[in-house]
């Protein structure tokens, strides 16, 4: 494991509009409490904490298109993150933005494809496809539509967001865990050959097929963006999901795919979405997102780490 210090700056979007439930706009505050910055300094990461973006209650706001609920606010505060994720990694640093709702994946994703001129890949870790469209959505709610804005498809608002090109080409796409697609997600899958590995294939093939899937897209496209939604994990390692999951990713395959990422790819950036403080255990699922941030980034914390530390020989 790699012990170099790795500048790592550290955005919150404490986002809650693009989603239905109450309680992941305080994921960014509940992990700094749960001291995150101090967490992945110890693991090896210098943080560059970029402060949280202020956003807007919905109290105050009118949710407006019927299919693209609260789109003015989600898109104001998503052009602030790309606006961030762009000169980050300009400056090749990387960067995780903490959620939020889902939808704040489309800005931190198109600033970091504008900063390297579109050739970047993205791992998206998910129950849930996140690829309707205004046209096909069942509840109006944009976190369920950023990826398909960013592979190109949907309403313009979106994915013209931070400039009108196609941020993520559909061949540099892998889709890790997904359980619950829409018939309409199902189909643009189809349809466009998008690259997924669901929890079946999972189950069915065991892990190796998905560790080649993460070699060949890593070796075409150095450079990936990871995004993990707390709900692909099973409820029992991570009950403090927006929406929970009864038949999620374990804890040894959710560590071991960040494992294998973090040493095997070039990570530029990653977020770290839905994250419910109000529905978490004992901050189970907090210290779960810092310990597969730092794997993600080839640095490590833990249990086993932690224990080490209290041991530590004088
Ligand atoms: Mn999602």
């Amino acid at each position: 494991m790699n012990k170099d210090p790795l500048i790592l700056n550290m955005l919150g979007a404490p986002l809650d509009l693009g989603a239905d439930n109450l309680g992941v706009d305080l994921g960014p505050k509940a992990l700094r409490y749960h001291d995150m910055v101090a967490k992945l300094e110890h693991a090896g990461l210098s943080i560059k904490d970029l402060g949280d973006i202020d956003c807007r209650d919905r109290q105050k706001l009118d949710p407006g298109n019927p299919r693209m609920h609260y789109l003015d606010e989600i898109i104001r505060v998503n052009q602030l993150i790309a606006e961030s994720t762009e000169m980050v990694i300009k400056n090749r640093e990387k960067i995780v933005v903490i959620g939020g709702d889902h939808s704040i994946d489309l800005g931190a994703v198109s600033g970091a494809s504008v900063a390297l001129g579109g050739n970047l890949a993205l791992i998206y870790i998910d129950a849930h496809g996140d690829m309707n469209t205004d046209e096909t959505t069942l509840t109006g709610n944009i976190h369920g539509m950023h990826v398909a804005s960013l592979l190109g498809f949907g309403a313009s608002e979106l994915k013209d967001l931070h400039g009108p090109n196609i941020k993520i080409d559909k061949n540099n796409f892998l889709h890790i865990g997904g359980s619950d697609f829409d018939q309409a997600e199902i189909e643009l899958v189809n349809q466009q050959k998008l690259n997924t590995f669901t929890l079946l294939d999972l189950l069915k093939n065991g892990m190796a097929p998905l560790l080649d899937k993460i070699d060949e897209l890593s070796s075409r496209i150095p450079n990936v963006w990871v995004s993990l939604d707390l709900d692909s994990i099973d409820q029992i390692y991570a009950p403090g999901a927006g929406m929970p999951n009864a038949k999620g990713l374990t804890y040894r395959e959710i560590a071991t795919i960040a494992e294998y990422i973090g040493i095997n790819c070039s990570v530029v950036g990653l977020d770290v979405v839905e994250y419910n403080p109000l529905q978490d255990q004992d901050y189970k699922t907090a210290e779960l997102a810092i310990e597969l941030t730092a794997k993600f980034f080839g640095k490590n914390y833990n249990w086993y780490t932690n224990y080490l530390d209290r041991n530590k020989v004088n």
